[in-house]
C-alpha cells in the first residue's frame, strides 16, 4: 500500500509501540496543543500526540509526530545510529518523480468559497507572545514559472483570518525566488499547501535540493517510491493525492501584511516585517483528515531542520576537505556546526568551516573543527578537544558581519530601550580545535589499550553487600 500519514502512524503503534498518544480532553487551540508538548518537554519526553478534539474544529490534530530520533529512523526506514552518527539519511537512493493518478483521497472531500475557511481547521497559536495561529507543518507546492519545475518547502504561514495567511520566504529559498518571479510580471502565484503526509514526505520537501524543484522526486527516495500526486482544483500544480489536507490559493503579486510575532527554532521571538499573503481559494481533503502540526521552536522543529543541514554540509565540505569525517548540527543548538576532519595541511579546517558556513548562510554562526579521533556526536568530547588543542589567541578566527542582516537569529537585529529594533550583521566563529598537521608531533592521547579493555569479564564482577 502507498505510504501515507496512516501508514505511518500504523507503524509507529507496531514498532514503537507507547510513542503515539492520544489527548482525549477537549483543547483550546490556542496553546492547548503545545501545553501537552511542552509539559511532556519538561520530562524529556517526546510522543507524538493525537489531539482527538480541538475546540471549535471537527478536524484532529496530530503534533510531534518525528520529534525523536527512534520515530525519524523508522519513518526513513534507517537504523537509529545513521540518523544519529552520521550524516547519511535518505543519502545514495534512487529518486523518483511523482506519478499523477485520478481520483485522489486528499480530495474525497472539497471546500470552496465561503466554506473554504481556514478558521475549520484546528490550527494551533504555540507560543506565549506569537501573533496569531500558525500553519507549520505545510509543505508549500509553487511552480517556477521560468523552467515550469514544481518546487516545495515548509514555510510558515501566519493565520490572518478565514481566507488570509501570511507566507515567510527565508533568504535564499526557492520558495521566495518562484513569488518574486511571478510577482515582477504583476501575476499572483499559485501555491498548494499539503498538511499531513508520511514524514518521509515532508523529509523530501525539506532536503536541500540544489536547484529549484526536485522534492518530489528527493521525497520519492526517501519514501522508495514514487508520490502519487493529483491535479489540484483551483490551479494546474500538482498535489501530494494521500495528503491528508490541500490548502489552495495564491500569493498576491503586490500585497503585503505585518506578522508575526513567532516564535522560531532559535528559541526567540524573532522576525516579523511585512510578508507576502496568500489568499485561500479552496480546502481539499481526505474523510476523517487528520491535520498536522509541528511544535514550533520544539524539538521536531529542530531535528527536521538539522537532519537535511547535516546531509548539506557533508556534501560540501567533502569537495573542499576530502578528510572529512563527521558532521553534526547539535539539536540544542542549532546554530553550531561540529566537523571532524582527518588532517593533512593546516588549512583544512579554516576551507571545511567556511565550506560549511557558505551552504548555511542563513544558520550557522558557530563552527567548530575537531579531529577525527573526536565524536562529534558527543559533546564532552567536543568541550574536551576545545580545552585540550585549541588556543583562543591562534585558533579562534571571528568572520566579523556574516550572518544577516535581521532574519531568525537574536543577535542579527539590534534592540535599544523603547523596545525598537533595528537588523544589523552578526559575526561568526571558527573554532580550530584541531591538533597540528602532521609531521608534528602532539601529546598523545591517553586510554587504556582497547584489547585490555576487550578482556573484561563482567561476570567477575560482583555487588558488595558485606566486607
Ligand atoms: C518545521 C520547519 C519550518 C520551516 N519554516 C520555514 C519558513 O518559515 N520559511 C522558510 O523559508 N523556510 C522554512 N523552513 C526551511 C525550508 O522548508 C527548507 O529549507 C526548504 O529546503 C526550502 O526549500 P526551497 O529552497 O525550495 O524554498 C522550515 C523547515 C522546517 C523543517
Ligand atoms: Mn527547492
Amino acid at each position: 500500500m502507498a505510504k501515507d500519514l496512516r501508514t505511518f502512524l500504523a507503524d509507529v503503534v507496531k514498532h514503537d509501540p507507547g510513542s503515539l498518544k492520544r489527548v482525549t480532553a477537549t483543547v483550546d487551540r490556542r496553546f492547548g496543543v503545545t501545553a501537552y508538548g511542552a509539559w511532556y518537554d519538561k520530562r524529556n519526553e517526546y510522543p507524538a500526540l493525537l489531539f482527538a478534539d480541538v475546540a471549535g474544529s471537527s478536524l484532529p490534530c496530530l503534533t510531534n509526530l518525528v520529534a525523536t530520533h527512534d520515530r525519524m529512523a523508522l519513518a526513513l526506514g534507517v537504523p537509529v545510529e545513521v540518523l544519529t552518527r552520521s550524516s547519511l539519511a535518505g543519502q545514495g537512493r534512487a529518486g523518483h518523480a511523482p506519478v499523477e493518478v485520478t481520483g485522489a483521497p486528499v480530495q474525497d472531500i472539497v471546500w470552496r468559497g465561503a466554506d473554504a475557511d481556514l478558521g475549520r481547521l484546528p490550527i494551533p497559536v504555540h507560543n506565549e507572545l506569537d501573533g496569531g495561529p500558525f500553519l507549520t507543518a505545510g509543505v508549500a507546492i509553487m511552480r517556477d514559472p521560468e523552467s515550469g519545475r514544481l518546487n516545495a518547502g515548509i514555510y510558515r504561514h501566519h493565520v490572518y483570518d478565514g481566507r488570509r495567511m501570511g507566507v515567510w520566504f527565508f533568504g535564499s529559498h526557492d520558495g521566495g525566488t518562484i513569488h518574486r518571479r511571478y510577482a515582477a510580471r504583476g501575476e499572483p502565484t499559485p501555491v498548494a499547501i499539503a498538511v499531513g503526509h508520511h514524514p518521509a514526505f515532508l523529509m523530501g520537501a525539506v532536503s536541500r535540493v540544489p536547484g529549484i524543484g526536485g522534492e518530489y522526486e528527493a521525497a520519492g527516495a526517501f519514501l522508495d517510491e514514487p508520490v502519487d500526486v493529483v491535479r489540484a482544483v483551483t490551479s494546474d500544480l500538482l498535489v501530494p493525492a494521500r495528503a491528508e489536507v490541500v490548502i489552495e490559493g495564491h500569493i498576491l503579486p503586490d500585497e503585503r501584511v505585518e506578522e508575526g510575532p513567532f516564535a522560531e527554532w532559535p528559541g526567540h521571538y524573532v522576525g516579523g516585517g511585512s510578508k507576502p499573503v496568500i489568499e485561500v481559494s479552496a480546502i481539499t481533503m481526505r474523510r476523517d483528515a487528520i491535520f498536522q502540526d509541528i511544535q514550533a521552536s520544539g524539538r521536531e522543529h529542530r531535528l527536521m531542520g538539522a537532519l537535511p543541514r547535516i546531509a548539506s554540509i557533508h556534501e560540501a565540505v567533502r569537495q573542499k576537505v576530502p578528510g572529512l569525517r563527521a558532521v553534526n548540527i547539535p539539536l540544542h543548538a542549532r546554530m553550531h556546526c561540529y566537523l571532524s576532519i582527518r588532517k593533512e595541511f593546516d588549512s583544512d579546517p579554516t576551507r571545511a568551516a567556511f565550506a560549511a558556513f557558505n551552504t548555511e548562510p542563513e544558520n550557522l554562526r558557530a563552527v567548530v573543527v575537531v579531529d577525527d579521533d573526536i565524536d562529534v556526536y558527543d559533546e564532552r568530547e567536543v568541550a574536551w578537544a576545545i580545552g585540550t588543542r585549541f588556543d583562543a589567541a591562534e585558533d579562534l578566527q571571528v568572520i566579523p558581519k556574516w550572518n544577516g542582516p535581521g532574519g531568525l537569529l537574536p543577535t542579527n537585529w539590534s534592540y535599544d530601550a523603547d523596545g525598537g529594533r533595528t537588523p544589523r550583521r552578526s559575526s561568526a566563529v571558527i573554532v580550530d580545535a584541531t591538533k597540528p598537521a602532521p609531521p608534528v608531533v602532539f601529546p598523545q592521547r591517553a586510554r587504556v589499550p582497547l584489547d585490555a579493555v576487550a578482556a573484561v569479564d563482567p561476570a567477575a564482577v560482583e555487588d558488595v553487600t558485606s566486607l
